[in-house]
């Protein structure tokens, strides 16, 4: 259910190891272009996975579900309103939309990121008031998906997986199910330990790079290289800092702390906090390109990356794009834009790197493409140079 940046691998995939699958999409379009053999998301080698599994016959895809064993729900999970709650209401339709083609023995298994409770409380629920019961004719478990966009094949395999049942029948059923064809570890524990590691990942990492953004607006006030600092740090045997940036993109980073926050909102104060420092750093970036915008007569101000990170495609809550769009509302001078991963953008003309360089006075680094890594502070010595990932030092 869902063929997005996870179903679709994941329907590759299994296309492939010889499993009979149905991948279900709520877009047309979607259907009608994986049923072509074509993907409609960019990832490495993904385009030639799903080939292979639509033309051996494998995968189809189909605006509505089957009758099947394993029913995967990988629909996104986004949140809603200013207090970011969680929105799971394509969790919710996805059940409804199985139950009619559920039959007994059959084994549901939640991947999105979800919010603490989510099996027990919004799956097993449905399930139930359908007539079934749960652990004993049909089962629900949850393996949260922790793949790394850009390597998601590789680890869509080679990561070790966590899967937690709603009960213990529920566990070893989907425990089996992964094993078929993953080559990590597939370790076992209940479903809210399951559903709370995923979300416990992706906080501890988005707390440490706030911890490296919080330090690079400290030493930008002190005028100290913050990248110079970190790597220093670095040297201490039990100090492993992260890089800061124009903030943190992404639809998982950028989100899932989110759903902490809103289950333990007296607790989960550390990671409140960090999502704010890191959504507070494009304002800060933006402010930077302003003052030093003010001081020239008709600024050409040229912006390199604008996706959510390196060598990737994404826009999703890139803070590089929201640093952009803001420039332009602000009116402050004539923006440039160069993405290497873009051939084409919907909200702005883009330009080579080389004409960016060109014409315009100020250079902001937002996006630390592989294409960037050769440019150097020499190449750039006539220009204004705000480089918010340390490419030229
Ligand atoms: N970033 C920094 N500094 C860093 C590292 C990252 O500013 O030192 C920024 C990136 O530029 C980007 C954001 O953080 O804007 C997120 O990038 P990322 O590479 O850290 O992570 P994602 O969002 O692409 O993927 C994460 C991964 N989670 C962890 O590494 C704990 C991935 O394994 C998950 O599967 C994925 O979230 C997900 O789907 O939840």
């Amino acid at each position: 259910m869902g063929l997005g940046y996870i179903g679709l691998p994941t329907a590759s995939l299994l296309g492939t190891k010889g499993y009979q699958v149905v991948g279900v999409d709520v877009s047309p379009d979607i259907v009608e272009t994986i049923n072509a053999g074509h993907i409609h998301i960019v990832e490495p080698g993904l385009d030639i996975l799903l080939k292979s599994a639509v033309n051996s016959g494998n995968l189809k895809a189909s605006l509505e579900p089957e009758a099947s064993d394993v029913f995967i729900i990988a629909v996104p999970t986004p949140f809603k309103g200013e207090h970011h709650e969680p929105d799971m209401r394509y969790v919710e339709q996805s059940v409804r939309a199985i139950v009619p083609y559920v039959e007994k023995g059959n084994l549901v298994i939640l991947e999105s990121t979800s919010p603490v409770g989510t099996c027990d409380e919004i799956i097993a629920p449905v399930l139930e008031d359908a007539g079934f019961t749960v652990g004993e004719d049909v089962f629900v478990a949850h393996c949260p998906e922790r793949v790394l966009p850009g390597r998601i094949l590789i680890e869509l395999v080679e990561n070790d997986r966590i899967v937690g049942g709603v009960d213990q029948a529920s566990t070893e059923k989907a425990a089996s199910f992964y094993s078929g064809f993953v080559s990590g570890d597939v370790i076992q524990t209940d479903a809210k330990t399951a559903e709370l590691s995923k979300l416990c990942e992706n906080s501890f990492r988005d707390v440490n790079i706030a911890f490296a953004n919080e330090l690079s607006m400290i030493c930008d006030e002190n005028g100290i290289d913050v990248w110079e600092l970190i790597e220093l740090a670095n040297r201490h045997p039990r100090v492993n800092i992260l890089q800061p940036g124009p903030g943190v993109g992404g639809h998982c980073l950028a989100v899932d702390p989110w759903f902490i926050v809103d289950r333990s909102p007296e607790t989960a104060r550390l990671i409140r906090t960090a999502r704010e420092v890191n959504d507070s750093k494009p304002d800060w970036v933006v402010n930077k390109i302003v003052r030093a915008a003010e001081k020239l007569k008709a600024p050409v101000i040229g912006c390199l990356g604008i996706t959510y990170k390196p060598d990737v495609d994404d826009l999703r809550e890139s803070p590089a794009l929201e640093i952009v769009q803001k420039l332009q509302e602000k009116g402050i001078g004539e923006i440039l834009v160069s993405d290497a991963t873009l051939r084409s953008c919907e909200a702005f003309d883009l330009y080579s790197m080389e004409e960016v360089i060109d014409k315009a006075d100020i250079i902001v680094l937002l996006v630390n493409h592989s294409q960037y890594a050769d440019l150097t502070a020499n190449m750039l010595k006539e220009k204004i140079v705000i480089d918010t990932r340390g490419v030229v030092r």
